[in-house]
């Protein structure tokens, strides 16, 4: 798209008049964001109306990826960029006596997600779009996102995150389009007049779903999809009915929050609620599309995919069922062949709490129909699986057990296609995690390893970086990420490196200053940038870096003059609001910060930075400065991880154990130019296996560990109440379900090995360049395409009706 300055400035001008009636001149940062997003919004409206409009009229296969979150992060920039305005409005800003940079940090960053998979979501987003693939996210506009996370005292403190406290300028309601969703109520099948079965219901709660539309663009390319979060309203034919505002709670409340408390039953109800609402209101939108491109329905598998991102809308299975039975009047044979054909399932973790059950009682009174066609799946299943695989694996495999519904069984059952997100996961769930189901059904199973956008990852958050790349490699690289590689003929380039190593640190000066300003702490950007962050869990031991921090500390207290190179720790997570260990973790680093930050003795040889409320805009910011990419999950847990990619991406050194996509990254830049550590993950099953861990004997052996653990509880640390305690009791008492310990002295010795590089400056940046120049194997587009090639059958359609020629790996 090509626009004047001159022009820009006229258009905008007349845009924030219209808007609010009076001078940009007097407008606040915020009402020049919004006039600023809504001529972009008004730049992209017209692709945004053609691409939908080529859709149907090509009758293309689309495919809608379900998803309970998505974490978009700001959209002006990446919206402005993709169209290929950006530089145009900044200039014209810029004239205005304006700052782009100043009017886009008063958009808010919608946290409607947890970590790892809401983020992967919009990842995928932007790849279908800029791939020009017909692809469409379904989601929940949440009122309110993932809590806002504060520290008060060292502890986390949940506020409520109002995101759409101001105006939403990138969503459009679309009344048209709204949708009912039935609750509870009596439920039964009854013959009508012309010999049909028809379904009956009385005392249902009725939800109104108002759609939410949300334009996704590609890059450069002229092609807009779409992104499609359900509200819940009161019908308004029904409106007489609630005469008081707690009477309303029942609907509010659907779509009022991210994770309601799941630590009672209510909580639960409500989760539940919010899932069959979006997976409701999502099936009947797309069936009701699909009548569009007039075609027997038999035929919807070839124009229709969807997707369930984990077992979260794995209710689409029975309600694609429910509607295609009752509504449309197929037999049960020709509703489960389209459904099977239709649907298919990522699991995006091994964590066993994470694969959801429902009670079979709550199922059944919330949703009575969904519930008597999950039976039927049930018995169908059990009756053809039985006399060929007997019944333990029946049993073990089946969708009821033991008073609950199973819901990664009806995911796997009702699917045609189950995918792990990195090599080691999909292996991990061939042969164990879903072991059972990987004998009845190989051929379902496949990898598809995660990936990351590189335009919101590298070209936008790191400016340095890409201007560098395209000098070196040209700009090919932008629309097809392989090329990338050739920037490993610079690796002896001195001139490069040179150039390179003044980039990070002019990223890592923006951020230590962004650090003095938010935390108040003064940190030496020439010192290591070591960074995790991610979702504080036990898992991915951010009690480990804890400790070796401890270790760091006490050893320079014990002999100042230690050979330590500088490091500044730095942190970003969230813990799950009902998760006290993580807590305690996070109360402990907070504390040990405190100490260490405050230390004269101690000085710029160890600083740490906890960062309140991580989250998207936050990443873009941390990740171009950082020198290190914490990755120590234990072996075998973290099921992919994607900000090692964006780390590695942007030229981060990557400190890992042999997990998830670690793995991939080492497969690509070679374990010569990481550090790898710790126990691998068939150690990791053999040490279980054996049942003979024994972290207080380490514990005892240890006098470097045993040290840094006794300070958790000896006072070491002040302002801790009972913390240190907890995860000392945790690792040494509790016998350590991590293997913190076990993997403590290996993971020392990787940081030593950190110091030593790091002294050789030439020879650091080196290495950081070859992985930022392996890194493109990890683009989402490659892994879009994959998805779209092997499970989704979908073809790149561009809005000029050409194909987009297909990206190479
Ligand atoms: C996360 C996994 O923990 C992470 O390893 C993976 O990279 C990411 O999904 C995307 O696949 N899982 C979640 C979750 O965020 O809620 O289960």
């Amino acid at each position: 798209m090509s626009i004047t300055t001159k022009q820009f400035i006229k258009d905008f001008k007349a845009q924030f008049q219209s808007m609010y009636a009076y001078s940009y001149e007097e407008g606040s940062t915020e009402q020049l964001y919004n006039a600023l997003g809504l001529y972009v919004k008004n730049q992209l409206s017209g692709n945004w109306k053609e691409t939908r409009e080529k859709y149907v009229k090509n009758s293309v296969k689309q495919v809608f990826y379900f998803s309970m979150e998505f974490l978009p992060g700001r959209q002006l920039e990446s919206n402005a960029y993709n169209l290929g305005l950006l530089d145009t409005i900044k200039k014209g800003l810029k004239e205005m006596g304006l700052s782009f940079d100043e009017l886009e940090e008063a958009e808010a960053d919608p946290a409607l997600g947890n970590g790892g998979l809401g983020r992967l979501a919009s990842c995928f987003m932007d790849s279908l779009a800029s791939l020009g693939i017909p692809g469409n996210g379904n989601g929940i506009r949440y009122q309110y996102g993932l809590f806002r996370q504060k520290f008060v005292d060292g502890y986390q403190v949940e506020l409520p995150e109002n995101w759409l406290r101001h105006r939403n300028v990138w969503e459009t309601r679309n009344d048209k389009s709204t949708c009912m969703v039935r609750f509870g109520g009596n439920v039964w099948l009854e013959k009508n007049h012309l010999g049909f079965m028809e379904t009956k219901y009385e005392n249902t709660l009725n939800v109104l779903a108002v759609p939410y539309d949300t334009p996704m663009v590609g890059y450069r390319n002229d092609v807009v999809n779409n992104l499609r979060l359900w509200s819940a309203e009161i019908p308004v034919d029904e409106e007489e009915n609630y005469h008081t505002l707690e009477a309303t709670e029942p609907i509010k409340e659907i779509t009022q929050v991210l994770y309601p408390d799941d630590s009672n039953y209510e909580g639960r109800l409500l989760r539940l609620k919010q899932e069959y609402f979006m997976v409701s209101a999502g099936v009947q939108s797309i069936l009701r599309h699909y009548r569009k491109y007039n075609l027997p329905r038999k035929n919807i598998p070839d124009k229709v995919a969807i997707h369930i991102n984990d077992t979260h809308p794995a209710l689409v299975i029975p309600e694609m069922m429910r509607i295609l039975l009752d509504e449309e009047h197929l037999s049960w044979e020709q509703a489960w062949e389209i459904t099977f054909k239709t649907c298919s399932y990522t699991n995006h973790t091994i964590l066993r709490e994470a694969l959801e059950k429902w009670p079979i009682d709550m199922m059944k009174e919330l949703l009575p129909r969904i519930y008597m066609i999950i039976e039927e799946i049930n018995r169908r299943f059990v009756e053809t699986t039985l006399p060929i695989y007997g019944e333990r694996l029946t049993w073990q495999t089946a969708i009821l057990q033991n008073g609950v519904v199973n819901m990664a069984h009806l995911a796997v059952i009702g699917s045609h296609s189950v995918n792990g997100v990195a090599k080691l996961h999909t292996e991990i769930l061939m042969n164990d995690v879903l072991k059972d189901f990987f004998q009845l059904y190989p051929e379902r199973f496949n990898n598809k390893t995660n990936g990351i956008t590189q335009r919101r990852w590298v070209h936008l958050s790191n400016p340095g970086l890409t201007k560098l790349i395209d000098k070196k490699v040209g700009e090919d690289w932008k629309k097809k990420p392989s090329e990338l590689k050739v920037f490993k003929g610079f690796e002896k380039d001195k001139q490069t490196l040179q150039k390179l190593a003044e980039i990070k640190l002019e990223n890592k000066q923006r951020l230590a200053d962004y650090i003095e300003e938010v935390q108040g702490i003064k940190v030496d950007p020439k010192a290591i940038f070591d960074v995790q962050i991610k979702r504080l869990h036990a898992y991915k031991r951010q009690h480990l870096n804890m400790l070796h921090i401890l270790y760091r500390y006490l050893e320079i207290k014990e002999n100042p003059s230690v050979d330590f190179v500088p490091r500044v720790f730095i942190f970003g997570a969230k813990a799950a609001p009902s998760y006290i260990y993580a807590k305690q973790i996070i109360k402990v680093i907070n504390s040990l910060a405190r100490l260490v930050n405050n230390d004269p003795d101690v000085g710029d040889k160890l600083k740490v930075v906890f960062f309140e409320n991580y989250g998207v805009s936050l990443a873009e910011k941390i990740i171009p400065a950082a020198d290190i990419s914490e990755q120590i999950s234990l072996a075998s847990m973290e099921a992919s991880g994607t900000s090692n990619m964006k780390l590695m991406a942007n030229g981060a050194l990557t400190l890992a154990t042999l997990d998830g996509a670690n793995i991939e990254i080492k497969d690509f830049v070679g374990e010569e130019n990481m550090f790898i550590f710790g126990l691998s993950s068939k150690e990791v099953y053999e040490l279980k296996a054996a049942g003979n861990y024994n972290a207080r004997e380490i514990y005892e052996s240890d006098d470097k560990l045993r040290r840094t653990l006794d300070a958790l509880t000896n006072g070491t640390i002040p302002g801790l109440q009972d913390e240190g305690y907890a995860i000392f009791d945790s690792l040494v008492n509790y016998n350590d379900e991590y293997f913190v310990l076990k993997d403590f002295d290996s993971y020392v010795k990787a940081h030593k090995k950190v110091d030593e590089l790091y002294k050789n400056e030439k020879e650091w940046t080196r290495k950081s360049l070859l992985n930022i120049a392996s890194s493109a194997p990890f683009s989402a587009d490659y892994t879009i395409k994959r998805y779209a090639d092997d499970i989704w059958k979908a073809k790149q359609f561009s809005k000029q009706g050409r194909s987009v020629k297909p990206l190479d790996e």
